[in-house]
């Protein structure tokens, strides 16, 4: 075993949703950190462009665009993966969307295509995955979820709830693949600044979240590698079921920050 137990050298992972944002920052903090990453998301160019940009700073990347809400591409992807490597160490579920409306407009087509892609997509690639790292006796399966997996907002009711089924689903995975020796874990971003949140910036939003937070700012993708690498990684053997949220201290506050000062005594 590598004395440094944060290495995924030679292992190989699959990031979803990795073609710009999160997902693009985890895919470079794996490979950065050894692993030979496949890099999948929506649009086929963007995917590649990602691939060659870390193949570009010496790491290992291919392409690998598909719907991950596609269960059947998802399913035939997985097997030509472990086909062609005869491994899959890693899979990071982190492609999401999020629609911002009230309820009254929040319909049925809004709910259902942000829980298809935020929290079914995620069992059915977690689904596609098992059998081999069953095989293997050992598995890493990390989800993106959010500080809406912990606590909520108004105005995105289909996020908060499938964030929450996140969790879930992190922690029944984890209840059931364990015994097989794979862990299931997830990652909970607070506001990071990346296009899901480009039309929020400038908006009163931009303001309220430094004003919640303790470390008085909003986070840059690639300020969630550390969690994802760790849970990736033989650091993380004895962690399994858990949420790492990676949001400034958001949701441990109460008061807004500029009022810390308040009822101290001087
Ligand atoms: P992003 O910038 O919108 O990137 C997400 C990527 O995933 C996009 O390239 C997107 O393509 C792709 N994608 C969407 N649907 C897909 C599908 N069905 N199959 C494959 N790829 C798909 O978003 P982000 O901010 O990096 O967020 C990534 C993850 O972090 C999401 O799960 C999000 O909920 C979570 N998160 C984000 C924040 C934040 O503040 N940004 C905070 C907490 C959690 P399109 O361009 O077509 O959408
Ligand atoms: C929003 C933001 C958030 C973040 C994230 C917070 O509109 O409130 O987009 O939902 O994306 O989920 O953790």
């Amino acid at each position: 075993m590598s004395l440094n137990r944060f290495s995924l050298d030679g292992r190989v992972a699959l990031v979803t949703g990795a073609g710009r944002g999160i997902g693009r920052s985890l895919a470079e903090g794996f490979a950065g950190a050894g692993a030979k990453v496949l890099v999948n998301d929506l649009h086929p160019e963007m995917a590649a462009e990602a691939a060659d940009a870390i193949r570009a700073q010496g790491g290992t990347a291919e392409p690998l665009a598909f719907d991950v809400t596609d269960t059947a591409a998802a399913e035939d992807v997985v097997a030509r993966v472990i086909a062609e490597h005869d491994r899959i160490d890693i899979l990071m579920n982190n492609a999401g969307i999020l629609i911002r409306k009230p309820v009254e407009s929040h319909d049925m087509d809004d709910w259902n295509r942000v829980v298809g892609i935020n929290l079914s997509a995620l069992y059915g690639l977690s689904r596609a995955v098992t059998p081999h790292m069953k095989q293997k006796g050992r598995g890493r399966i990390i989800n993106t979820g959010s500080t809406m997996s912990v606590s909520s907002r108004p105005g995105v009711i289909s996020y908060v709830a499938a964030k929450h089924g996140v969790l879930g689903l992190t922690r029944g995975l984890a209840a059931e693949l364990g015994p097989h020796g794979i862990t299931v874990n997830a990652i909970g971003p607070g506001y990071i600044l990346t296009e899901m949140n480009k039309k929020v910036l400038g908006t009163d939003l931009e303001q309220i979240v430094i004003d919640r937070t303790p470390l008085a700012r909003w986070a840059a993708p690639e300020e969630l590698q550390g969690a994802a690498i760790f849970l990736a990684s033989d650091a993380a053997s004895f962690v399994t079921g858990q949420i790492i949220v990676v949001d400034g201290g958001m949701t441990t506050n109460v008061f807004l920050t500029e009022s810390v000062d308040l009822g101290v005594a001087s």
